[in-house]
């Protein structure tokens, strides 16, 4: 909650909207990854979710953004989240920091007020015993992009300030998930950030599946590349993608995402897993999003793998934008607003009886469209 001193900040700064968040809502609930773990849900990656009871967002102010000195601010990009700190890399070394009590209370119907790629800026607090914070975020910069999805009512940001976001998948141990591929594309697009498809594991394709599924999504325009973090296949290419920008890499659990970076730079030495052969499911091997950058001016984010993605924070009148093939069709549809579900005289549809939109496509847009889960958006 603002308190009248966050107001009557004497330096001038500028002066935002923002919602407030009822200091009565729930308290914030600890997690327990040991118990997720052994549920077989998604690891997330923020320790310190809290929960916010629909209604809780409709108190409106207007504060000052930067009442702090700026003099003396350490400027820095968020790496990791551990717990209740954001570890801060300002180029020389990391600093672990907590979140001013103002960002907290802020309301941008996040889980947490900072994420993986966020630049901040932290002032240094003295060490107190049994305090392990050496900085405290005072401000972080708008992010130019997000990579988001629904998770525990809330939306949780994976990363931030990433230009592009490699969809790993693999050829086999796990199978492909076309389903999955087009829930990040469109979270991808939504986000402002350029969808690429990995599709790891290439040495298992032995009867051609994976291929046939990395050429419909090529055909689409996509980048695909097929790869293989075991016999080095694809990596020179992975490599030459990353150069000079800010990856994310997102997947289920076990497809080879940590594998993949450590191929691509022998001594990185991310932990790997194994993947279980009764579920052929990864065993969350990676907790925790990291950003670490490798030669050739590279960022990259690696990330938990996660079981789903609701992206259902999305408005569903937004969806079709997002499926490439649907665009140049949609003007065809006999109604303009058309949801090109029920509808007759739909150009979509018919694109699907004629083959030329794949059925598997169509079906994840009509999934996206109807599955909004309880708390998203209409
Ligand atoms: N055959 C084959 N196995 C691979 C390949 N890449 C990775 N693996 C194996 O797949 C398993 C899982 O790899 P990880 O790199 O831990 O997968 P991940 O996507 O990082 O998984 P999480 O961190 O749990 O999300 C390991 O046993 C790897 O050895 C590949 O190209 N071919
Ligand atoms: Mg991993
Ligand atoms: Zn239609």
């Amino acid at each position: 909650m603002a308190d009248a001193n966050e107001k009557k900040g004497k330096k001038p700064g500028r002066k935002v909207r923002v919602s407030f968040r009822s200091n009565r809502s729930r308290p914030s609930r600890t997690k327990d990854w040991t118990r997720q773990h052994r549920a077989g849900e998604d690891i997330e990656v923020s320790a310190s979710e809290s929960v916010v009871a629909k209604g809780h967002l409709s108190r409106k102010r207007t504060i000052i953004e930067t009442d702090e000195p700026q003099e003396g601010l350490i400027a820095g990009t968020v790496v990791t989240l551990r717990g209740q700190f954001a570890a801060v890399d300002d180029g020389k070394r990391i600093w672990p920091c907590t979140v001013r009590r103002i960002l907290r209370t802020l309301t941008i119907g996040e889980r947490f007020p900072v994420t993986v790629g966020d630049r901040v800026r932290f002032r240094v607090v003295a060490d107190a015993p049994g305090v392990q914070a050496e900085g405290v975020i005072v401000t972080v910069e708008p992010r130019q992009n997000e990579l988001r999805r629904f998770a525990g009512r809330r939306v949780q940001v994976i990363a931030a300030n990433v230009d592009q976001v490699l969809i790993v998948s693999s050829a086999d141990l796990p199978p492909p998930k076309p389903h999955l591929i087009d829930r990040y594309i469109v979270s991808a697009l939504a986000g402002g950030m350029t969808p690429v498809i990995g599709l790891n594991k290439i040495d298992l394709d032995t009867d051609g599946r994976a291929r046939t599924i990395a050429q419909r999504y090529a055909m689409l325009g996509y980048c695909v590349l097929c790869c293989s973090a075991l016999t080095n296949e694809g990596v020179d290419e992975l490599r030459q993608l990353f150069r000079g920008r800010s990856t994310v890499l997102a997947g289920q659990s076990g497809v080879g995402k940590s594998s993949l970076l450590n191929a691509i730079q022998p001594g990185l030495k991310l932990r790997v897993g194994t993947v279980s052969d009764e579920t052929l499911k990864g065993r969350h091997t990676t907790t925790t999003a990291e950003l670490i950058r490798l030669a050739g001016d590279a960022y990259v984010v690696d990330t938990p793998g996660v079981r789903s993605f609701d992206v259902s924070m999305i408005p569903r009148g937004e969806l079709e934008q997002y499926f490439t093939e649907f665009v140049p069709l949609v003007p065809e549809c006999k109604f303009p607003d058309c949801t090109h579900i029920p509808e007759t005289g739909c150009a979509i549809k018919r694109a699907v009886k004629e083959e030329r939109i794949h059925p598997e496509r169509y079906e994840s847009y009509v999934r996206m469209f109807e599955d909004r889960t309880e708390g998203g958006l209409a």
